[in-house]
């Protein structure tokens, strides 16, 4: 099958892992990531693990948030492993009532792709959706954060590891727990204890509504 012919209605004639994307959602890996990837896969014998934090209140929050999902696991070098329960969530760091609710999930994924990488794909990702950066934490299509990348800690500002605000945020440690409960924040502690240190009144599980653990 070559790219300039494309078998499958519907499909672009891309070959991103060898299988047909008539899924719109699915977004092309780009060439940075994949050379990358390439060379991940050859020095790197074990994938790591790394949580992933997903957050959207613009639009179609579940089918952007299930789009950056199939992305990722679309990508070369990442398969992902868990997805949590949805959760609607009142707006962080801004003052109430002027933004919409959050949907926020966590994935945790395997990876051979170097932490830059990864946060690279998850770029990638809100720029297909056409997140704009006018403000902080401003309202936001899809929200790509790396809360966790192995045991890895970093301070540069460009990928802070984990992520400088995870331990304090109910809406990423409870659904992180509810995927790994006996998950631990590096430099932090169980996320057990965590949550029970936190305000967790404005993260409601959303029973009605589902991510899907691409197949
Ligand atoms: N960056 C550094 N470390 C990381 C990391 N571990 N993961 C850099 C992802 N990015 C990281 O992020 C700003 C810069 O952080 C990036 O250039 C990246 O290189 P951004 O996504 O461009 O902007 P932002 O998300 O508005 O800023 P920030 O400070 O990352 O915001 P947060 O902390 O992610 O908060 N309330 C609810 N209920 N639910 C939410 O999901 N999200 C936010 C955003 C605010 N309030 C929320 C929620
Ligand atoms: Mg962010």
């Amino acid at each position: 099958m070559t790219a300039d012919k494309p078998a499958y209605p519907g499909w672009n004639g891309r070959i991103d892992g060898d299988r047909p994307t008539g899924d719109p959602t699915v977004q092309p890996v780009p060439e940075a990531v994949v050379a990358r990837v390439d060379a991940a896969d050859t020095t790197l014998s074990n994938p790591k693990t790394a949580v992933i934090a997903l957050g959207s209140n613009i639009g179609n929050r579940l089918e952007t948030m299930q789009g950056a999902i199939d992305a990722l696991e679309d990508t070369p070098g990442v398969r992902v492993r868990a997805v949590s329960p949805v959760y609607e969530t009142d707006p962080w760091g801004v003052q109430a009532g002027t933004q919409p609710r959050y949907f926020n999930a966590i994935l945790l994924v395997r990876t051979t792709l170097p932490p830059d990488a990864l946060l690279e794909r998850g770029h990638a990702i809100e720029e297909a959706y056409h997140r704009v950066r006018t403000e902080r934490w401003g309202p936001r299509t899809i929200d790509v954060d790396i809360v966790a990348y192995q045991g890895v800690r970093s301070d540069d500002p460009i990928l802070t590891l984990p992520h400088p605000r995870a331990h304090e945020r109910a809406f990423v440690l409870v659904p992180w727990q509810d995927v790994d409960p006996a998950a631990e924040l590096p430099g932090h502690g169980p996320v057990a204890e965590l949550i029970a240190a936190v305000d967790t009144s404005g993260v409601r599980h959303r029973s009605d509504v589902e991510l899907r653990l691409p197949e």
